[in-house]
């Protein structure tokens, strides 16, 4: 059975989801522009503060940006990595898959193609990212990503303790209600929209892992990492920690795992288990849709997951949820 045009996308990031199906349903528009313009809500949104502008600041304070888009059609991809005092950064990435034969930009060279482009050079950082690096700095909390640094047994927070919840706004106490994830906020957005015509694009963006050092890039820009497209398969995207996941393809996984004949789901869960086996601890997630629009989700190391997924047999977007 064909289920098209469709959306999935992870989290509750149900204002994301709604704009792509939008631009697929009622625009008629490319999966393309879907994923492009329901990934760019969240970047204006900052969703849970992890995607976008003045979330997730590294050792030195500063918001940078990974974002990448990928046309299953053509099996063009452009990402952008580390991307500094831009906060578009997935449309910076369309462009590169669309002005440029290359497939990922970093650091401030990507800034610089952005300006080239026409996007704003802007400040990223927000009264809540300085409030997140300075807690950090006060607690004397250790970084988080050093290895064989033990934690200072007198700081009164250890590296993966969160924020004070009680000093935050209303609103990001509510976007925090009865998540069970990473306590590092690893919530990136990573999204697959496939047209009516079967033309299959998915996308990422976050603004990464909060004290990260800086200069680290995580999963989400790398093809097959934080997401993979196949015209005659499907396609997948990831959410997690992404330094551990980066080293599986877990979206290249899925979307293999789908072309032997695994369900969405099967091939998800099996993408995960396989980085298990090394890490049993890592937190991570993944939604997968065939080309004809069968969904699925799996995760790893919390409670549940939720993503969600609009086609049209759903009554608008739906939030669905898989137990890890
Ligand atoms: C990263 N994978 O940079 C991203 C963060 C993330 O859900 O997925 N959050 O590691």
């Amino acid at each position: 059975k064909i289920l098209l045009p469709l959306v999935i996308n992870t989290w509750s990031f149900v204002n994301s989801t709604a704009k792509a199906w939008s631009v697929l349903y009622n625009d008629k528009g490319s999966a393309l522009d879907a994923v492009e313009k329901g990934c760019s809500v969240c970047e204006e949104l900052q969703c849970d503060g992890s995607v976008g502008f003045g979330g997730s600041p590294d050792e030195n304070g500063e918001t940078t940006l990974d974002a990448m888009i990928m046309d299953g059609t053509t099996h063009d991809v452009g990402a952008v990595a580390a991307l500094r005092r831009v906060k578009s950064a997935i449309s910076v990435a369309r462009m590169v898959l669309e002005h440029t034969t290359h497939t990922l930009l970093v650091g401030d060279q990507a800034t610089e193609f952005a300006l080239q482009m026409g996007f704003k050079e802007e400040n990223l950082t927000t009264a809540n990212s300085v409030e997140i690096h300075e807690h950090w700095k006060e607690k004397s909390c250790q970084p988080n990503y050093w290895k064989n640094v033990q934690p200072d047994p007198t700081a009164s927070c250890g590296p993966y303790t969160p924020i004070d919840v009680s000093k935050k706004s209303k609103k990001w106490a509510t976007a925090q209600e009865g998540k069970n994830f990473n306590t590092r906020n690893h919530d990136t957005i990573g999204m697959i929209a496939i047209d009516s015509q079967g033309h299959i694009a998915g996308g990422t963006s976050t603004n990464g892992a909060t004290h990260k050092i800086p200069g680290r890039v995580g999963d989400s820009p790398i093809p097959g990492s934080g997401a993979y497209v196949d015209r005659h398969v499907g396609g997948a995207a990831a959410t997690g920690d992404g330094d551990v996941m980066m080293r599986f393809m877990p979206a290249l996984v899925t979307v293999e795992g789908m072309r032997s004949g695994l369900s969405p789901h099967k091939a998800a869960e099996l993408a995960l288990f396989q980085i298990g086996m090394y890490y049993p601890e890592f937190m991570g997630a993944i939604v997968a849709t065939s080309i004809t629009g069968e969904v699925g989700a799996a995760c790893h190391g919390f409670d549940k997951f939720p993503y969600s997924v609009a086609n049209p047999t759903l009554q608008g977007v739906t939030v669905m949820e898989v137990l890890c």
